[in-house]
């Protein structure tokens, strides 16, 4: 008997499986069936999650850190302008005027393409895909105010997992994208954004940053939609739930964008916004952990170091 093999009784491609591995990961992150998964992950590194713990207690602690902590875990963000290290924030906002006054010869060789209103000026800063710890976006999102409240948040030591400047600038006359229409963070289960304003965001024309605290945000978790219409969202919670994050420049505030459902840079007319954001989230990550973001220069201490994961 000859057996004739066909296309479908050949095992997928490597490349196939992988992509099917992380389809079925994309799903099940969404839904509270990621729990699940992330308590499981969590269970194989008992002793990573220890040590981590450990290093969050050895971070200072304040009273005003503490309530931040307390607020965000409630309500889903906390507005951290008093709490943060204005001169680190300062030397962030020097490297994004550098950038922006430089914008026709940085946005000439932008690799972050698909989104038209938003211009990502830091891939000159990049080696390899990573920033240098040195680099004073790295520096403002280690500073131990933002890890302890993030960190008591998490009850673990967080992880940073990107940096990112984004220039945000009218579409007249095009259709709301992508980060312009309402979405939840779905990079893991837990992901807090730690974010500054570099430039004043006075009024709706600014394109603020703007979301649904976490209570009210409930009735969108469980979704296989990624991103929601005003009308969509508002026939489940109405319009008076929405916050704009109207603050001058410098202000900061953080985030949990996986729980509240969020929006922005729907920007007006002759209006621009710049805007730093440091991803953080827990360990262990529930998709492949992506190439390495940060590469060492300089003196670390052991905590940053497994911020980082280095
Ligand atoms: O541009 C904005 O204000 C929204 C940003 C956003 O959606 C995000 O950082 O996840």
């Amino acid at each position: 008997m000859t057996t004739i093999n066909t296309a479908a009784d050949q095992p997928a491609p490597r490349k196939q499986r992988i992509s099917q591995f992380r389809r079925i990961l994309w799903h099940v992150n969404r839904t509270d069936l990621g729990w699940v998964l992330k308590a499981a992950l969590s269970a194989l590194h008992l002793p990573a999650r220890a040590k981590r713990v450990a290093r969050l207690n050895q971070l200072p602690t304040k009273p005003e850190w503490t309530e931040a902590s307390r607020k965000l875990a409630e309500d889903g963000y906390v507005d951290v302008s008093a709490l943060v290290d204005r001169n680190l924030a300062e030397a962030v906002a020097a490297v994004a005027n550098n950038k922006v006054s430089r914008l026709n010869e940085l946005s000439g060789k932008q690799q972050l393409g698909h989104k038209s209103f938003w211009v990502s000026l830091l891939d000159e800063d990049l080696v390899n895909g990573a920033f240098a710890t040195d680099h004073p976006f790295v520096r403002y999102a280690l500073q131990p105010a933002a890890l302890r409240i993030i960190g008591d948040v998490m009850h673990d030591l967080p992880q940073l997992s990107d940096v990112l400047l984004t220039l945000s600038q009218p579409t007249p006359k095009q259709p709301l994208s992508y980060s312009q229409l309402w979405h939840l963070d779905h990079d893991d289960k837990r992901v807090c954004k730690l974010f500054i304003y570099l430039t004043d965001v006075q009024d709706t024309a600014d394109g603020p940053f703007t979301f649904i605290p976490a209570g009210p945000s409930k009735a969108f978790r469980n979704s296989l939609k990624s991103h929601l219409s005003d009308a969509q969202v508002f026939a489940k919670t109405g319009p008076d739930v929405v916050k704009e994050m109207i603050a001058p420049r410098l202000s900061s505030f953080i985030v949990n964008t996986a729980r509240c459902l969020h929006m922005g840079s729907r920007i007006e007319s002759d209006r621009s916004r710049l805007l730093y954001t440091a991803t953080y989230i827990q360990q262990p990550r529930i998709f492949p952990e992506p190439p390495p973001r940060f590469r060492a220069v300089g003196a670390l201490t052991e905590l940053e170091r497994a911020v980082m994961r280095l």
